[in-house]
């Protein structure tokens, strides 16, 4: 009753345009704007930042490394202190190359009795490779993963450490995928299918609890860079559109219609597809998309300057906040 009320009040300020969005056009029907929340938390940005920058500094978070021994030790160890229930699921997945990689997939759960779950994910680890570096002597040194890595678990940590004081109606998964990075380089011709994502293919078929389910997925991949747009990914259209109209309407709604734009982007091989594939939840991916280069992906991709530099603080909040508003008004 009183969320049909605060939907009808919510368009009639939109239709005299009282609630500062300068977004014109809209593709979603009005039924699915949402209500404008007021027990949403405000997500600290600078907060996140900060979580992005403790990751990059331990150095690359390469599977079998000692940076990445430390650092999964201090994201289960984030995750314990803001009240998560902390499971570290360790298993050896085989690389492209036939490399062991010890590996571990981080989970931290909000109230886990729940029934009714949302499941927000990354991946922690960082690529050993920087095989689009235009540099290549740099093809095979690990690079920093400010943005790819780091900063969709930055995000998630703030998500984490709100949730932990302030509880939403439903029951919060947030998971830490391993080994997404190690797939098959450029400079290797053999095609090996499924190299990427090995930590959440190795979770989907082995979840941390048994027959785990939840309402929906959001993945959070290279969501930290200046001017960062997230076209809506072509696999998440598919598999999930329903949820990516909640998303993408809700970042508009909050005025982060410059990030979120509403129009379809490349399919993309992510951790979110071997979620949905292996589990059957639907899952969207933001990611960082450019139409413009030629991977799809921002110039700094897979190089040596995917590091602090790109990180702003504004795209991680239009991110973080974004999802807030998605998780508090279920
Ligand atoms: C591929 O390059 C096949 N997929 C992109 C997944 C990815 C890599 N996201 C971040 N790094
Ligand atoms: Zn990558």
């Amino acid at each position: 009753m009183t969320k049909f009320l605060f939907m009808a009040l919510s368009c009639v300020f939109v239709a005299c345009g009282s609630t500062g969005s300068k977004q014109t056009t809209s593709d979603a029907p009005a039924v699915q704007r949402q209500a404008p929340a007021t027990n949403v938390p405000a997500f600290n940005a600078d907060s996140a930042y900060a979580y992005v920058a403790n990751q990059v500094a331990f150095g690359p978070r390469v599977p079998n490394s000692a940076a990445h021994k430390a650092c999964g030790d201090y994201l289960a160890s984030e995750l314990a202190r803001f009240g998560a229930k902390v499971y570290q699921q360790e298993a050896t997945l085989t690389a492209y190359d036939g490399t062991r990689l010890e590996s571990r997939n981080i989970i931290g759960s909000f109230n886990p009795d729940m029934d009714k779950r949302v499941l927000l994910f990354a991946h922690w680890d960082s690529r050993p490779y920087s095989d689009h570096d235009p540099d290549p002597a740099m093809h095979k040194v690990a690079l920093d993963g400010a943005d790819d890595g780091a900063s969709g678990v930055g995000a998630l940590l703030e998500i984490a450490r709100l949730v932990g004081q302030k509880s939403p109606s439903v029951g919060i998964d947030i998971i830490f995928f391993d080994a997404e990075d190690y797939g098959t380089p450029e400079f290797v011709d053999t095609f090996t299918p499924d190299t990427w994502c090995l930590g959440s293919q190795f979770w989907a078929k082995n979840p941390h609890v048994p027959n785990y389910k939840a309402e929906y997925g959001i993945l959070l991949d290279m969501v930290g860079g200046k001017n960062a747009t997230f076209f809506k990914e072509l696999q998440s259209v598919r598999f999930a559109a329903p949820i990516v109209e909640m998303v993408w309407s809700a970042a508009r709604d909050l005025g982060y219609g410059k990030y979120f734009i509403n129009a379809n982007g490349g399919a993309i091989t992510d951790d979110h597809q071997y979620v949905n594939a292996g589990r059957g939840i639907p899952c969207i991916d933001i990611i960082n998309y450019d139409p413009e280069t030629e991977t799809g992906f921002p110039a700094y991709w897979h190089t040596q300057k995917d590091n602090m530099e790109n990180i702003d603080r504004e795209t991680l909040k239009a991110v973080g906040q974004t999802v807030l508003h998605v998780i508090y008004q279920e």
